[in-house]
């Protein structure tokens, strides 16, 4: 037994990393980003319909943060309208298109071309897709949803008086908190006054018009406030958990440890309240272990379980772009090369197999960079990013080696650019 101790185990090699990939792969392919279930990697969504139907393009963020984006994406998946999407640079990772700064002076999203008419800002364009493609449900101009829209908009105020303005101590995170509660039980009754999970009966657009922000609302509360929205408000778990049943919400839904750190650059700063359940829960998200919050308590990120093939879709994404993540990984090509191969083969296999010394800053600095949905769903990102730090752990020189910070002005580590340039081409698929 002394000798079979003292084996290190070998990682797999790239070619037998692919193999084992190849089954996502081929589920991916079979899963045409066209025709699929919601993507955030899609370039085209065609439901079925030629090319030739198209009437409306969507002018959306590389990395699916932009909330405003989320809202009208969500509705296209939702009523099936045939779309191109063209993507574009936030100014908070990177250097915004110059054909796009062409197209909207100022360059903000999202942006919508309907018939060759172009539209800007959520709410005319939502407005532009009812009036072109039917409501959805009651429709966001109805007697009803309007003061409902109002409810989103005093909710979201009250998110950012208590989540991005400093605070001086523990009685004004308390009326923060409740200056927020307040608009957030307003919400619990609403949904309450409807037998179905939803507001006003069946998902409408007015439903569509408060995710993008509750589910930021219920990220960046868990991370900096150690406050779990879904525990506190069962409707609005509810809610959430109707949507979580819908493979378009799904395909948009991004994750905390996403949201924990897209938000700052994009609010001008989040601020932690700094408790001992804030800190605890703020070192859950970003390094596991998941779910944060241990059964027989429910998961406040997702009422959904991990899927079979969660590990091959991380592993299949990984492979996708693996030539620019080595080189834009601080340990540079020869240095991620065996302890990326390390972490992938924990990943597929569950063995733990030791990387080179040094290797840990390395492996957490992509741990730190996964996007969801953008790079891979919730479950597969939890997967890649607990192997990752596993292997860290296992790093013989310095296993508890910290990854470059991630920026909180800017977010320009992120710069979708070499990614673009680099990832093997394929037919109607970004990133
Ligand atoms: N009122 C606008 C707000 C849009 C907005 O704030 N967009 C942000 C992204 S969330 C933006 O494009 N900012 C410029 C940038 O980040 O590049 C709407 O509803 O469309």
């Amino acid at each position: 037994m002394a000798g079979v101790a003292s084996e290190r185990f070998e990682p797999l090699d790239w070619e037998a990393l692919t193999s084992e990939a190849a089954p996502a792969l081929a589920s991916l392919a079979f899963r045409d980003p066209a025709t699929g279930p919601t993507s955030a990697q899609a370039l085209w969504r065609l439901f079925g319909r030629p090319e030739g139907e198209v009437r409306v393009t969507l002018y959306r963020d590389h990395h699916a943060w932009c909330p405003y984006c989320q809202k009208v994406w969500l509705w296209l998946e939702e009523k099936q309208i045939p779309y191109r999407i063209r993507k574009v640079t936030m100014f908070c990772y990177g250097q915004k298109e110059p054909w796009y700064t062409d197209l909207v002076r100022g360059g903000m999203l999202p942006a919508l071309e309907l018939d060759g008419r172009l539209i800007t800002e959520s709410d005319r364009i939502l407005e532009a897709l009812e009036v072109a493609f039917g409501p959805m449900g009651l429709g966001m101009n109805s007697r009803e949803a309007l003061p409902l829209r109002q409810l989103e908009r005093q909710l979201f105020r009250a998110w950012c008086q208590w989540l991005c303005v400093p605070s001086c101590g523990a009685a004004e995170e308390a009326r923060g908190q409740q200056g927020f509660d307040r608009f957030a039980e307003r919400l619990a009754i609403a949904l309450a006054a409807d037998p179905g999970p939803f507001l006003l009966g069946e998902l409408g657009t007015v439903d569509l018009i408060f995710v993008p922000y509750l589910e930021r609302m219920n990220a960046s509360l868990a991370y900096y406030k150690g406050y779990l929205l879904r525990e506190r408000h069962p409707a609005i778990d509810r809610w959430f958990r109707a949507l979580e049943q819908r493979s378009t919400y799904l395909g948009t839904q991004s994750d905390f440890h996403t949201h924990a750190h897209d938000l700052p650059p994009q609010m001008g700063g989040c601020y932690a309240s700094g408790t001992p359940q804030q800190k605890d829960l703020a070192q859950r998200i970003d390094v596991g272990p998941w779910p944060l919050v241990a059964p027989p308590g429910s998961d406040p990120e997702t009422s959904q379980g991990e899927p079979a093939d969660a590990a091959t879709i991380a592993l299949a994404r990984v492979l996708r772009h693996r030539n620019t993540l080595l080189v834009r990984n601080p340990l540079g090509p020869d240095g991620l090369d065996r302890p990326l191969r390390c972490a992938l083969t924990r990943l597929i296999t569950g063995q733990e197999c030791p990387p080179p010394p040094g290797s840990a800053r390395g492996l957490r600095y992509l741990r730190d960079r996964i996007s969801v949905p953008r790079d891979m769903p919730l479950h597969a990102a939890r997967l890649l990013r607990r192997s990752l730090e596993a292997t860290a752990c296992l790093d013989p020189a310095d296993p508890s080696a910290a990854g470059e910070p991630i920026p909180v002005q800017h977010r320009r580590d992120q710069d979708p650019s070499p990614f673009l340039a680099g990832a093997h081409r394929s037919a109607g698929v970004s990133l």
